[in-house]
């Protein structure tokens, strides 16, 4: 194999289509550190239909909002097995991942990140249904793939909505593993989902939608459906679905999306009574939006039904409140707002846990099935992030965790490819200057340090008896956070007073300044009564049987997003970062836009640390699998590992400036390291003959 000739070859290739489509790794960019020649690559890639281009293994991908041809199956096949920096990004980074982890047998992460509506969930998708596509499967397995593939259908309809950033909104955070046996079939899946922003049910923003679910079933639901369910077709007649003014997506069809869910619940294996489960929880969401209190109770009679309550207890817990006083139960009627506010969190909570149970209901579906082979715990698994993006269009406490979410995977993105990388050369005793960036560590901590950051101070107020008010937090906050540099408060100079209201404060977060209102206290509490969590817990519905008891949610969100980046940290990560090019979901690449994203993904200085880096490490041991290339450390080689490194790297012809030895091999170009591995594959059969004649021998 002339591996000096193959570079050459894709060198100038890359080279000659340079002026049209740009260059398809930015580390080849001639300019690297211009700004505008960064952008300007971007842009002509865009207009080429282009989307995907590296930073060395980080992909870049900007939404094309329209549909483009690359993802057909023979498209996928071409990237089998292929090196990745001689093909097209597109596949590139679902098939080295498998390849990784194929080689090395080490858990892989790929994790995706970028601002609501730059294509994450899209990004996802396409990554999943490679590997359905094509990785080996037998009989047993096939419909596994299908499986992994239709739980996306499910989990959007309950979990993502319209909003003004984007039509298909993911409104959950999703992290899913995919297991491999040995011979590389994938075998099981599972998902973890992070906090349903389950203030939609309730309510949308002007021009925004509920969950997808609700007119997806009023519009493709059959009329014995809807009549069994005591609905009617026009969501106009749903409280819960005219808040937004907005009812109709016109890049969607609920009724044909109705059906590609009713598909995808009877791959999963979903029941008829679960199904009608699930459903009567939908309906019964939209019955209790339409609930008036003190006009007779009629309208609850189905709702009851619905959720399998025995009659009467409902009316009751939504009128009054139950309360222990001196040992004795009291029961005392509650005034209007606090009936809609108690309407209110039931149906958030009934919705909120149905999805959960939809969540745990696939996971069942999806679980490697233990008589199909005994070894599993040992499987690799590749983990897949798609979580909601940042955010600035509202104001409340969903909004506050999904932009902390943001902020958690970004500090993850910068510790590993620029602070413990840049770390580490030094550490090594490479040569090394470093590249400056900004840490958004500082962020995080005023968010969620202990005792002084944002949820530490929440949590106090909440467990505070009597006096606590919104106003005391805010308080508590200036208090506490005031010289903070990225909070600020109406107090802190006259210029921010203007235009943030008395009930505001402001977080300046890596990608923006996001007002937010401080009415957080309630929605950290638990605002489900007791007495409405009794009732639940009796229902014949078994979805809502199950209990209704949570934690105090921001920490029980700080948590569960902590155990996230314990299990990504654990794993070998890739990254596409997603970039939104305009705000009008159309395709047209507004530069403003793309630079304002390019700067705070830190993606110029990714640039700087890939170009000067070694983005490739590996430990000598597993170097030396190479050793079949090289006579002198073939079949063994018994000196120290080090030296069997440095023999092998001279005998494979390794330029001086391509690698670099300290504990381990840094390699510094991915293409240096893929022709080492094809040249490995290329002999393979020779390996093999020799092996068993060698055996033989002994
Ligand atoms: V959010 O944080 O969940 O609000 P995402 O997930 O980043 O957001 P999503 O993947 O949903 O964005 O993409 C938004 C829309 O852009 C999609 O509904 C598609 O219409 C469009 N899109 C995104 N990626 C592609 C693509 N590769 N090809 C075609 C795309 N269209
Ligand atoms: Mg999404």
């Amino acid at each position: 194999v002339d591996i000096e000739g193959r570079v050459r070859l894709v060198m100038e290739s890359t080279l000659t289509a340079r002026d049209r489509v740009g260059v398809q790794d930015f580390v080849l960019l001639e300019n690297h550190n211009s700004e505008a020649a960064f952008i300007e690559n971007l842009r002509r890639r865009f207009r080429e239909n282009l989307i995907y281009t590296y930073i060395g293994s980080v992909l870049v991908s900007v939404n094309p909002y329209k549909e483009l041809e690359i993802y057909s199956k023979p498209q996928m096949e071409r990237y089998k097995g292929v090196s990745f920096y001689e093909i097209s990004p597109h596949y590139a980074v679902s098939d080295n991942t498998y390849r990784a982890m194929r080689t090395t047998w080490k858990d892989q992460c790929i994790l995706i990140s970028g601002e609501s509506g730059s294509g994450k969930t899209e990004a996802s998708k396409k990554i999943l249904l490679y590997y359905a596509v094509t990785c080996p499967t037998n009989h047993h397995m096939t419909t596994l793939g299908d499986r992994l593939l239709q739980s996306n259908p499910i989990l959007e309809a309950f979990g993502n909505a319209k909003t003004l950033k984007n039509d298909n909104s993911s409104r959950f955070g999703k992290y899913m593993d995919v297991q491999f046996n040995f011979k590389g079939m994938p075998v099981g899946g599972h998902i973890l989902n992070y906090l349903l922003e389950e203030s939609r049910v309730v309510h949308q923003n002007h021009g925004e939608r509920n969950f997808h679910i609700f007119y997806q079933l009023l519009d493709g639901g059959s009329s014995e459906l809807l009549q069994m369910l005591d609905l009617e077709r026009n969501p106009q007649n749903y409280q819960y679905l005219v808040k937004g003014s907005c009812s109709k997506v016109s890049s969607m069809s609920d009724k044909n999306n109705w059906k590609v869910l009713m598909n995808a619940l009877s791959v999963l294996g979903f029941t008829e009574e679960d199904l009608q489960n699930l459903l009567n929880i939908t309906a019964s969401v939209l019955h209790l939006g339409n609930i008036q209190f003190g006009e007779g109770e009629e309208g609850e009679t189905h709702i009851t039904t619905l959720l399998g309550l025995q009659a009467s207890s409902l009316s009751e817990a939504l009128t009054h409140r139950k309360f222990t006083a001196k040992g004795e139960e009291m029961i005392i009627p509650i005034n209007f707002e606090q009936a809609i506010s108690a309407r209110d969190a039931l149906a958030k909570a009934v919705y909120g846990r149905a999805f959960t149970w939809l969540v745990d209901k696939i996971n069942q579906s999806l679980a490697l099935k233990d008589d199909m082979d005994h070894s599993n715990k040992a499987f690799p698994v590749i983990g897949l992030l798609d979580i909601y993006g940042f955010e600035v269009l509202q104001r409340n406490f969903e909004q506050f965790c999904i932009n902390y979410c943001s902020e958690k995977l970004q500090q993850l993105f910068i510790e590993l490819t620029l602070g413990s990388e840049q770390e580490e050369y030094t550490t090594e005793g490479i040569a090394w200057e470093m590249v400056p960036y900004f840490d958004n560590k500082i962020i995080c901590d005023l968010i969620e340090a202990r005792h002084k950051g944002i949820i530490a101070i929440l949590d106090e107020e909440c467990l505070r008896p009597g006096e606590t008010s919104d106003a005391s937090f805010l308080e508590k906050l200036e208090d506490t956070l005031g010289g903070h540099p990225h909070f600020v408060h109406k107090l802190a100079n006259g210029k921010t007073r203007k235009v943030m209201s008395r009930e505001e404060f402001r977080l300046l977060h890596y990608a923006g300044e996001v007002n937010y209102n401080v009415d957080f206290l309630e929605k950290n509490n638990d605002s489900l009564n007791r007495t409405l969590k009794e009732i639940m817990c009796q229902s014949d519905n078994e979805i809502i049987s199950q209990c209704f008891s949570r934690e105090e949610a921001a920490t029980h969100f700080k948590n569960s997003l902590s155990r996230l980046m314990d299990i990504l940290m654990t794993k070998e990560p890739s990254y596409v970062r997603c970039i939104k090019p305009n705000d009008t979901k159309q395709p047209h690449f507004d530069e403003v836009l793309v630079r304002h994203q390019v700067r705070y993904l830190g993606l110029m200085e990714n640039l700087r640390v890939r170009r000067a880096g070694f983005a490739y490490r590996r430990s000598f041991e597993a170097f030396l699998q190479y050793k079949p290339l090289c006579p002198e450390t073939w079949p063994n080689w018994y000196g120290r590992l080090h030296d069997g490194v440095a023999t092998l790297v001279n005998h494979l012809g390794y330029q001086e400036e391509e690698y670099k030895l300290g504990s381990k091999i840094f390699i510094r170009f991915p293409k240096t390291l893929f022709l080492t591995e094809d040249a490995l594959q290329a002999k393979k059969p020779e390996i093999l003959t020799l092996q068993t004649s060698w055996r033989g021998y002994r």
